[in-house]
């Protein structure tokens, strides 16, 4: 009788350690530990109410750039820039985007954003999976595809409370408003059909830049929508921030998922007194802003010298002018 008791105890205890195994293997390697922000008025609140304002950084296209999508780097960011949320830049034709390559380079790719939600997870930092449409200036060219990438997207990361989606990064090529809001109606249903909270920032016409049109007439029946506001201080100063304060009048949340302040082109002389302006602008509004971009390519909105290979643990003699001018925005209290 004593000998089976012990049988049937050691029968339990390796059950309970299976059931254990078993549920560590089921949880999320990454659970998030981030709270889920909210959208209240134009801005970003916590789950307390409280106004939170994103700053951070974006890859420059996850095909040209991966290297710099590593633990060191992000945790790097977070820690020594105080960046506090980093942007995915999966680009979508250009540079063996996401659409115009085989399965194979669709699978790296994602696999790349895995990769950056883990990390972006484990630094404690926001993550934008940003569809980087560009050269396609409109984002119905690959609708179907923005479609089935954002339901597997919110699928996967409905439970990482700190994935934020960005559905099209800058529709040009005098893509209509009404055009990009039909497309934004499809995204954001795909996206919702797995994830009921997520914030989701939408695209404007003109390089994303036209949001006093897209105040006119947003998407509507859905909470946390924001509209998304790019400039260049190097060709884009006082006209832009009009139209940004005439959407703001109007309520719509705005939110700065990229900016520099070199010219447009990505190149050119900086314009530290106009970014100043802007980063007033930003203060004042409390508008969430994202910088252009993680890399050493030789060009003024990279903010990694040419000449330093380092992937992470930079020191301030291995940035830019530019990577100098924005870690002492973030910095900034
Ligand atoms: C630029 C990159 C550059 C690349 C080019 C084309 O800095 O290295 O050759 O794209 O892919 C944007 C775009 C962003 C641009 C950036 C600078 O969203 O992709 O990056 N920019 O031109 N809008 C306004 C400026």
């Amino acid at each position: 009788m004593k000998k089976n008791g012990r049988k049937w105890a050691a029968a339990a205890c390796f059950l309970l350690a299976a059931l254990f195994a078993f549920a560590l293997e089921c949880t999320p390697v990454h659970a998030a530990k981030l709270p889920r922000l909210k959208v209240k008025g134009t801005h970003l609140v916590n789950s307390k109410g409280k106004t939170v304002q994103l700053k951070g950084v974006s890859t420059h296209g996850l095909s040209w750039y991966p290297e710099y999508v590593n633990q060191k780097a992000f945790s790097h960011m977070k820690k020594k820039w105080k960046a506090n949320a980093v942007r995915l830049a999966l680009y979508t034709s250009d540079y063996n985007g996401y659409c115009v390559g085989d399965a194979a380079n669709r699978k790296a790719l994602e696999k790349r954003i895995d990769n950056g939600v883990k990390y972006a997870t484990k630094a404690g930092m926001y993550v934008i999976i940003d569809w980087h449409i560009l050269s396609d200036g409109n984002p119905k060219t690959y609708e179907k595809e923005a479609v089935a990438f954002f339901k597997k997207m919110a699928s996967k990361y409905k439970k990482h409370t700190n994935v934020i989606y960005e559905i099209c990064n800058e529709p040009n090529g005098g893509t209509s408003w009404q055009d990009i809001r039909g497309y934004a109606k499809k995204a954001v249903k795909a996206i919702r059909s797995k994830d009921k909270n997520a914030v989701i920032l939408i695209g404007t016409p003109n390089w994303s830049q036209d949001v006093d049109i897209a105040a006119e007439n947003p998407v509507k029946g859905y909470k946390n929508l924001m509209y998304v506001l790019h400039f260049y201080a190097g060709t884009h100063g006082e006209y832009l921030r009009q139209k940004a304060q005439a959407a703001l009048d109007a309520g719509l949340p705005l939110f700065v998922s990229e900016f520099g302040i070199s010219e447009a082109s990505g190149n050119g002389a900086l314009n530290q007194e106009e970014g100043d302006r802007w980063m007033e602008f930003l203060k004042a509004n409390k508008i969430s802003y994202i910088g252009w971009n993680l890399s050493n390519k030789s060009e003024s909105s990279a903010l990694i010298k040419p000449s330093c290979s380092k992937t992470s643990n930079w020191k301030s003699s291995d940035l830019t002018p530019w990577g100098e001018w924005l870690l002492k925005q973030l910095k900034r209290k």
